[in-house]
């Protein structure tokens, strides 16, 4: 059982503080490992919860002394923090106490990376710097003075006064605690200037270690961008004289959008064409933009508890989810969010994790900041929007940032704007915000005289907690064609409400073939009953980008279930079908790259589970490979012609365009190094002046098992760069053959570079692990100890990445007796372990099904 408490925190419990905080002054004088913290913190009574015993979370903290309106006070140690007997009206606290940054492997809390002090507050991290109410529903104006010989020290907020050895800074927007930040360190910076719309002058700086500087110029475009973006599109304007980014080695995540001082997993905004791909530069690109928009959604506007995070973190990836759209193409943007919807939420939602946008109860927080609450949440998001039309969710958002500027607000305000705004009642759409899992939407349709009627029915499995489910509003978007390829019917959104109903559409001349869920309009899974002919006709005719890519998706699934179920042939209409779409000119390369990718093998595996099959990931795995070996010899000259046609001549550029051409060039090279031994991938690797190459030719050479020569080269060439040395692990964890996979993560891990407190450098190993499904669920079960033996080594060092790496036992229930047997052990075994952290004890259980 675990040391630490587990108990559990409901919504329904939320009770307003005892005081307000007018004013935070706080005093750093760092140390490697006693570091002194001073506060002095005024309060005043809360008239909405006067009678409140008063309390303070503190966690790992040395208190040196504490007083009270000056006099001395000795507080009463309790679970999480102190209480102290407190005179009535308003009051001032001080404190000072002694933590240990170098010693914080946590992560959580002031720790150092590399030399430098940086801090991670959210969610629940502000409470082992200092005493203080750690709740986001008290906000409070802060004043930072930093003691430290470093030369670069920085807080929130604005630069006051600096001397030799000190730096003061003070932050006027009240904010909660969990956007407090810190840095000190010998950094170097990228500078750069914005001015905003209204005339105020933003000193813009990334800050890194020397060697980085070179890699920071596309992140500094990407802010600039992500400002202008947010001042035309929703009208915010920054607010402060400064914005700074810093870089740090050591994050549990990709960044934080701590107030004018957002801090960024290295990895999330470091990058140059010959060290970061095209993805890379696709990701820090979104991170940046919703790390910056946070600063309306998010900390202007924050949550009043931590049940609302979906308030905050949904809106903001909706927000960068837009801003992707607008600055790259929209189709593409719309088909990659919804790969990783699905891969991601889908999987949490139909599992033993699954739970609501809005959780109603949790032991640890931060095992919540999960797809759900974010990538559903955003869907949501897009559906609400979709209801209320563009004018109305304008209207709604300004009316938000009208109504709660400035306060830590709900889920109800939130909807609460849109029904203002609108005038549409929102009771039943709140629902997807309390109901977990996702729906399913049969399809029936029915042509007669004319008239086509499509009959929908929704239906939403039990998820824990939560045996029976109410109908949702559900926006369906819907087009016809007619027989010969024109849309007859324009995108209509159909309004789903009930368990079942039925819309007709008249006047037709023919019976229209539907384009059902355009644009992926809702997170639901569509049952329908499709011929291939049909698929095939909307892979070749719909307008609609989205749904013509999930046309061919679907045909690209059913020929691969029925190669695992019933051991067929690779299916010849798919195969011409897919060689039209590689070699339509009129379509955009990125496009044509997405259709030409297959269904993942956790997809499958999911999808056969809930046919009433047991999925065997090496049966799975086999007959992907077999169906890309198909389309190599099948589609060979066409992709031969892609490959040469798509290269680029002229140096490398990150933009949208150029990196279509490398990504269909890519997947042409992914499937021609099947059947040509590896010559084109050699040769690419050789001429390579840039990562998205060199690293895709590393790949494919992987793939058929002929790289250990590139692999040593490349190793050579990038030894001393960590960011380009996580993609060496990464890669050979995540292709590593099936039947070697233990073996091979074994040496991984025996490396002299596997530096395994690093938490980039371990997902990239056990992340790779995890991903390599048919590697990972060896029959032997020698991958499943592995991945149990490390995350037990890791959790006393960092309890939240190891929960978070646990969840890569989440689908245990859909295997054979066998496996679920081993991985069930293995759950068992981390649950049994001595002193097994809050984090990893809730996420175990919870995946048990305690
Ligand atoms: N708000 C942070 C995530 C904090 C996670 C705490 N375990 C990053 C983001 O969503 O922008
Ligand atoms: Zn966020």
């Amino acid at each position: 059982m675990s040391q630490d408490s587990q108990t559990t925190v409901f919504l329904a419990d939320y009770a307003p503080f005892t005081h307000r905080v007018t004013q935070v002054h706080l005093t750093f004088r760092l140390a490697p490992q006693a570091t002194r913290v001073i506060s002095k913190i005024d309060f005043v009574p809360n008239p909405e919860n006067a009678d409140g015993p008063f309390f303070l979370h503190g966690e790992t903290l040395k208190l040196i002394w504490a007083k009270i309106d000056g006099k001395e006070v000795s507080p009463h140690t309790v679970e999480h923090g102190i209480t102290v007997a407190i005179p009535d009206g308003p009051f001032t606290w001080e404190a000072e106490v002694e933590i240990s940054p170098e010693t914080n492997t946590a992560l959580e809390g002031l720790y150092m990376s590399s030399g430098m002090y940086c801090t991670q507050c959210e969610a629940e991290g502000f409470r082992k710097i200092t005493y203080y109410p750690d709740r986001p529903d008290v906000m409070a104006p802060f004043d930072i003075r930093i003691e430290s010989d470093l030369p670069v020290l920085l807080s929130n907020g604005n630069k006051t006064a600096e001397g030799a050895g000190w730096a003061e800074w003070s932050d006027p927007w009240p904010k909660p605690a969990y956007l407090f930040a810190l840095v000190a360190g010998d950094l170097v910076n990228h500078p750069d200037r914005f001015t905003t719309r209204s005339g105020r002058e933003v000193e813009l700086n990334i800050w890194v270690r020397a060697p980085d500087l070179k890699k920071c110029a596309f992140g500094m475009d990407a802010l600039k961008r992500s400002m202008t973006w947010d001042e035309e599109v929703y009208g915010r304007e920054y607010d402060l004289d400064i914005f700074n980014i810093v870089a740090v080695d050591d994050f549990n995540m990709g960044a934080m959008e701590n107030k004018g001082l957002n801090i960024f997993n290295s990895s999330a905004v470091l990058a140059s064409p010959e060290t970061a791909t095209d993805a890379n530069f696709e990701r820090i690109e979104g991170i940046i933009a919703h790390e910056y928009f946070h600063n309306w959604t998010g900390n202007r506007i924050t949550c009043r508890d931590w049940f609302q995070l979906c308030l905050k973190e949904g809106l903001t990836v909706f927000r960068d989810q837009q801003f992707s759209g607008d600055e790259r193409s929209r189709a593409v943007q719309r088909i990659n969010d919804v790969l990783a919807l699905r891969g991601r939420q889908f999987r949490e939602d139909n599992g033993p994790l699954a739970h609501p946008v809005r959780p109603e109860s949790f032991v640890e927080i931060n095992n919540f900041y999960t797809a759900t609450v974010y990538e559903k949440g955003a869907e949501v998001i897009g559906m609400l929007k979709r209801l209320v039309g563009d004018e109305g969710y304008a209207r709604a958002l300004d009316l938000y940032f009208e109504r709660h500027d400035g306060e830590a607000t709900t889920i109800e305000a939130w909807l609460k704007v849109f029904e203002d705004a609108t005038g549409r009642d929102l009771s039943q759409f709140k629902r997807w915000y309390s109901q977990a899992g996702t729906p399913r939407l049969a399809v029936d349709e029915c042509f007669e005289d004319g008239t086509y009627t499509l009959t929908l029915s929704q239906q939403t499995p039990p998820t824990p907690g939560q045996p029976d489910k109410q109908p949702l509003v559900i926006p369906v978007a819907v087009g016809l064609l007619s027989p010969n390829g024109d849309e007859v019917v324009p995108t209509r959104v159909l309004e789903l409400t009930e368990a079942e109903q039925s819309f007709t559409f008249e006047g037709l001349a023919a019976k229209p073939v539907a384009s059902i869920l355009r644009d992926f309009s809702a997170p639901v899974i569509v049952e329908r009953d499709l011929s291939a002919q049909d698929r095939a006709f909307l892979l070749a005719h719909d307008t609609d980008p989205f749904n013509k890519w999930e046309a061919g998706r679907a045909l690209a699934k059913d020929v691969l279930l029925r190669m695992i179920t019933e051991d067929t042939a690779p299916d010849a209409g798919f195969l011409d079908a897919l060689k039209d779409v590689a070699r339509d000119d009129s379509l955009d390369p990125a496009f044509r790259a997405l259709a030409l990718g297959l269904p993942g093998q956790d997809d499958l595996a999911q999808t056969l589970f809930e046919a009433g099959r047991t999925p065997d990931p090496l049966v799975i795995h086999a007959a992907r490979q077999r169906l890309r070996k198909a389309i190599a010899e099948s589609l060979g000259p066409v992709l031969d012609v892609l490959y040469d046609e798509m290269a680029i001549h002229g140096p490398y550029q990150p933009n949208a365009e150029d990196a279509g051409l490398r990504a269909l060039r890519q997947a042409a090279l992914g499937f021609l190094s099947l059947v040509d031994d590896g010559a084109r991938a050699t040769a690419q690797y050789q001429a390579a002046d840039n990562m998205t190459e060199q690293l895709g030719a590393l790949s494919c050479l992987l793939d058929i098992g002929q790289a250990e020569a590139s692999l040593a080269a490349f190793r050579k060439q990038w030894q001393g760069d960590r960011l380009v040395m996580d993609k060496w692990f990464g890669l050979q964890a995540g292709l590593a053959a099936p039947e070697k996979t233990a073996t091979s993560i074994r040496r991984l891990t025996e490396d002299s570079d596997f530096d395994w407190k690093n938490p980039n450098r371990f997902r990239a190993v056990m992340g790779g692990l995890a991903m390599n499904a048919a590697g990972f669920h060896d029959p032997s079960g020698a991958s499943y100890a592995l991945l149990a033996d490390w995350l037990i080594r890791l959790d006393p060092v960092n309890p939240q990445t190891t929960a978070r790496m646990v969840t890569a036992f989440e689908t245990w229930r859909r295997y054979d007796a066998d496996r679920q047997g081993m991985m069930r052990e293995n759950l068992q075994r981390l649950a049994a372990t001595p002193g097994l952290s809050r984090d990893t004890a809730e996420m175990v259980g919870r995946i048990l099904g305690d």
